[in-house]
């Protein structure tokens, strides 16, 4: 059976167009970008899949008014995180094994601040409650009972995040799993958001539900620091998706960066890391696992073990959905 993402396309998103003409109408409205002292790109933000166009288009709005990247990544993720109809991130993503929504985030900001959640439940926006870790602890990241009483601590509500849609999925899959975790290439679709503001600043954000049906208490890459995000505000930014645990294998993310530090483009950087994740696999059966990469000047890169991988690039000029490269034809 072919996936709906065989189908993708690499094509600029008709309203999203009406969007972008609205910007480009009158271009330089609302936007107070401060003298900065080196070349900057002019701001831009990027992240993965399909529901990107959405978070793209929140998080421009603050970068297109001036704003930081930090507050640009949390507020675009947000929207994904609060959308029921997404199972793959926050409210209405697909449970754990047991029937357990449980989410993973993180953020990182040009000075290398970061903050991370795992395990997190009954929470909806974890990425606003990773932000808090970030900036109101000592610490970078909080896990299950602790990250709620934190986020509670913090002003955040408890909501049920099992939507009926998602139960029903978990209780289909229940009929025929065996309680087998199984990673396959539909059950997961992480949002990975980084920005680049009128300043040059770099920041990133990652947030998901992490595969569904996982053990309970199983944490991904999405949270960690160097796996699931990096940003180093000298070079560039990155983010994953797919399979946790091949990506923390590689310190995915943080590898990303420091390819790009070594003179590597995004794109080049991409390649090399899901090189290195093929050949530290002996079976790659379901192994999906793609990156996303900016870098100070503002080029991208994206590639993936398979094919449909897909991002969302906005700024000034653009907002569009685009395929990524990919080494592996999906197969029937
Ligand atoms: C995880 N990397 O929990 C996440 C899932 C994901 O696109 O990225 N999906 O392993």
């Amino acid at each position: 059976m072919k996936s709906r993402r065989d189908f993708i396309r690499i094509a600029a998103i008709s309203s999203a167009t009406a969007f972008v003409g609205k910007i480009l109408a009158n271009p330089t409205e609302n936007l107070k970008f401060p003298k900065t002292n080196f070349n900057a790109p002019g701001p831009m933000v990027v992240s993965t899949w399909e529901h990107g166009i959405e978070a793209n288009r929140a998080a421009w709005k603050i970068l297109s008014n001036g704003g930081m990247a930090i507050d640009a990544v949390e507020k675009g993720v947000k929207v994904t995180e609060s959308d029921p109809l997404i199972t793959s991130v926050g409210l209405g993503g697909l449970p754990d094994r047991d029937g357990k929504v449980t989410l993973d985030a993180c953020i990182m900001d040009h000075q290398s601040n970061c903050g991370a959640v795992a395990f997190l439940e009954n929470i909806e926006n974890p990425i606003s409650v990773a932000r808090k870790v970030m900036e109101n602890t000592p610490h970078v990241m909080l896990v299950g009972k602790g990250a709620q009483d934190f986020a509670l601590e913090s002003g955040f509500k408890k909501v049920n995040l099992l939507t009926e849609n998602a139960k029903k999925e978990w209780e289909a899959w229940k009929m025929s799993s065996k309680y087998k975790s199984v990673i396959n290439i539909e059950n997961h679709d992480t949002i990975g958001m980084l920005a680049i503001d009128g300043n040059g600043n770099l920041a990133g954000a990652c947030t998901t539900s992490g595969m569904a049906y996982k053990m309970h208490g199983r944490v991904g890459d999405s949270p960690i620091i160097g796996a699931g995000l990096f940003v180093d505000n000298e070079i560039g930014a990155a983010c994953a998706t797919g399979m946790g645990e091949a990506v923390i294998r590689i310190a995915g993310s943080s590898i990303v960066v420091e390819l790009m530090r070594q003179g590597h483009s995004p794109q080049k950087a991409c390649e090399e890391a899901v090189k290195r994740i093929i050949q530290k696999h002996k079976n790659l059966e379901n192994l999906q696992v793609g990156f996303l990469a900016i870098n100070k000047s503002g080029e991208v890169g994206a590639f993936s073990v398979y094919e449909g991988f897909n991002y969302a690039v906005t700024s000034r000029d653009i907002d569009i959905l685009k395929n990524a490269k990919y080494v592996k034809k999906l197969v029937e």
